[in-house]
């Protein structure tokens, strides 16, 4: 493909660039957080990550002890989503959505009093019982503050007539470059994302983490798994367009949930087979479990 396939948007001159952090956001290290209350229509865990994939960013991971005491010094009264999640296709261990290696010293320190206390609770959030400290919570948890992670961008300072390449955000939806000594910045139009050689292309071609947002075009109507967490939401096309993000409950009349995605709906865990369940009480009617 050719740079003359694509339509750019959004082609100006950076003149506000070169600020490492936004003025609403703290700076520690190579990473900015912005901790948000926002008073309506949020948020559960995935909700809440949507609000910072569509920010630049993710929730927040926490790799050190420095990052920690540093975010945990910042914390205020209020509960937050972090980026924690223990998802029933790794067996319940943590990890941090945006890939960030789980430090279990870090976890020891963080952990409120009794905390994880574990059950059907499988998401990190601050803890609004104890200042500074994570508590494990039902990822469907009604919460409204959340805490988003950005990498930090280079100035992308230019010099006379001097023409690279500088960064490109986090949604794979533009890049900056000098040009000629000037800085630009460059974006895809809707629906297009930045493959690696940052040309704008339909994100169904791309791996993760670019190609989180669900392409229905084409696509039958029904449910179909997540990228984001391939056991636990799933999207719904109708009509060759997205018209819902759902998570499967964590547990319905007694039995623990999980999306099956050969049949497109949530189902007991112990009926799904691998890598989502745990397939020993399969219905017969069902199609056996490939080895
Ligand atoms: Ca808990």
């Amino acid at each position: 493909m050719t740079m003359n396939s694509f339509i750019l948007l959004g082609l100006f001159l950076g003149s506000a660039l070169g600020q490492e952090c936004e003025n609403n956001q703290e700076s520690f290290g190579a990473f900015c957080y912005q901790w948000s209350i926002l008073a309506d229509g949020v948020h559960n865990f995935w909700e809440a990550r949507q609000q910072c994939l569509n920010a630049g960013g993710d929730l927040a991971s926490v790799g050190t002890i420095e990052e920690y005491n540093f975010l945990a010094e910042t914390h205020y009264v209020e509960a937050h989503w972090l980026g924690g999640t223990a998802e029933r296709a790794q067996n319940g261990t943590y990890h941090w959505l945006d890939g960030t290696p789980w430090n279990a010293s870090v976890a020891q320190a963080a952990w409120g009093d009794g905390q994880p206390s574990g059950g059907n609770q499988h998401c990190t959030a601050w803890w609004q019982s104890e200042i500074g400290k994570w508590d494990d919570k039902n990822c469907d948890t009604y919460y409204a503050g959340y805490l988003c992670k950005f990498p930090k961008r280079d100035a992308c300072t230019c010099a006379d007539n001097e023409s690279r390449f500088c960064d490109r955000d986090y949604t794979c939806t533009s890049y900056r470059a000098c040009e000629s000594g000037q800085t630009i910045t460059v974006s895809c139009p809707p629906g297009r994302k930045l493959d690696a050689d940052n040309n704008c292309v339909d994100p169904v071609t791309l791996g993760p983490p670019c190609n989180w947002n669900p392409n229905c075009t084409g696509v039958a109507n029904g449910n179909y798994p997540s990228d984001l967490d391939y056991c636990r939401t799933y999207y719904t096309c109708a009509g060759g367009s997205l018209t819902a993000m759902a998570t499967c409950p964590d547990q319905e009349r007694g039995e623990e949930q999980t999306f099956d995605p050969s049949v497109g709906y949530c189902r007991p865990a112990v009926e799904v087979c691998a890598p989502c369940g745990r397939p020993e009480e399969r219905p017969p009617t069902d199609p056996p479990c490939q080895a």
